[in-house]
């Protein structure tokens, strides 16, 4: 057996070979500076000096949840104080808002709420194209499409089909968690498993819809456990193609169940950028989501791995709920100055990451 060495990573990657499941973890325990410049070069290797954003807006239909995941401080249950669903014409009037910008796409996440019928979705998906035609609906977690096929005695592939007539475009990368068995059990306990997350996303890249993962790190993890995730993706990834990015999602304590747990720092926020670069050397982007990790911490993971800022979002409730001190939304002026104040190139992409430039071109 060999032992696992910087120097040893370092030539792995110089000579474009895959890292192994040790590497991963000895990545988590080695300097992060010389982590952090080596996930740099292959950022760079990839992308060049572009940082690319989107203009984008979220829109959480409701957040009346039949789980109850630990970690979560957006889900109500029905009837309980701050719970809420958005009638179809509440939901088109948020839509209606991008009307007159420059953005693209509509990411659309929502609880797994007991009472709406399943005609709901699709009228919401198609009253918003109907409205808007241009905008790219990425909408559903897999964990809301296998609620939808459960609830509604439909195949998931069924389901993703009326979904895309409806103007589904791609699913967000919501629900992944962490795939391991005992985290899950203890953390989200009811939620799909592991294998579910990934046999969802299998069914939405056979459709031709493209996808984002993601891994919610900083509660009761382990490193192990993040580069067992990890791995799993990119397997998947070498299978399908499918997925555009991956996004770690810092965890927020606050107004959780977890509310004991203290929340992370910034110097792990930067490690899972760059152990994601340096694992998954088949997914073409790693984002880093500035509402949970705040602006500066994204900025310096621009040159430790990440390519990608996600976007202007303009109202989030799922990491403010639960204590998130970054604003709601950035402008599409404050999001590339704060690209260009870290020496990148500000490209402003669609959710498929063509630039908008050759879009129109
Ligand atoms: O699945 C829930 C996480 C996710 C908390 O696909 C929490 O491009 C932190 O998936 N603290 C939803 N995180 C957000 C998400 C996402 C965000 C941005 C871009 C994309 C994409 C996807 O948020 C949930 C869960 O993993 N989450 N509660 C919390 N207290």
């Amino acid at each position: 057996m060999t032992t696992v060495t910087m120097q040893g990573i370092r030539e792995k990657v110089g000579r474009g070979e895959r890292l192994t499941f040790e590497d991963g973890v000895f990545l988590y325990g080695a300097p992060l500076i010389e982590v952090g410049e080596l996930a740099n070069e292959v950022r760079e290797r990839k992308n060049g000096n572009v940082a690319y954003w989107v203009s984008n807006r979220h829109l959480n239909y409701s957040n009346v949840c039949v789980l109850t995941c630990l970690f979560c401080a957006f889900a109500r249950k029905p009837g309980e104080e701050g719970a809420y669903e958005y009638s179809l014409e509440e939901a088109f009037r948020k839509a209606e808002e991008l009307k007159g910008t420059n953005a693209t796409e509509i990411h659309i996440v929502g609880g797994l709420h007991p009472d709406l019928p399943w005609e709901y979705y699709t009228d919401l998906l198609r009253g918003i194209k109907a409205r808007m035609p241009h905008l790219h609906l990425k909408a559903f977690t897999a964990v809301e499409i296998d609620f939808f096929a459960r609830t509604f005695g439909k195949t998931v592939e069924q389901v993703l089909r009326e979904l895309v007539e409806a103007g589904l475009d791609s699913l967000p990368g919501g629900g992944a968690e962490m795939f391991s068995e005992r985290v899950r059990k203890k953390v989200c306990k009811f939620k799909i498993t592991g294998d579910e997350w990934k046999s969802i996303h299998r069914a939405a890249h056979g459709l031709g819809l493209r996808s984002t993962a993601t891994m919610l790190y900083g509660h009761i993890e382990t490193p192990a456990d993040c580069v067992d995730h990890m791995l799993q993706l990119r397997e998947l990834q070498d299978e399908t193609g499918g997925f555009t990015a991956f996004i770690p999602l810092l965890f927020h304590p606050e107004n959780s169940l977890l509310s004991h747990i203290r929340k992370s720092s910034g110097l792990l926020d930067l490690r899972h950028i760059a152990v994601s670069r340096l694992l998954l050397d088949n997914f073409a982007h790693i984002k880093v989501y500035w509402i949970m990790t705040g602006t500066r911490v994204a900025q310096v993971a621009l040159s430790f791995g990440a390519d990608d800022m996600d976007g202007t979002v303009r109202e989030e409730k799922i990491t403010h709920m639960a204590g998130a001190t970054s604003p709601q939304g950035l402008t599409e002026d404050d999001l590339m100055a704060l690209i260009r104040e870290a020496r990148r190139e500000p490209v402003q992409r669609d959710t498929v990451y063509r630039s908008l430039e050759a879009v129109h071109a």
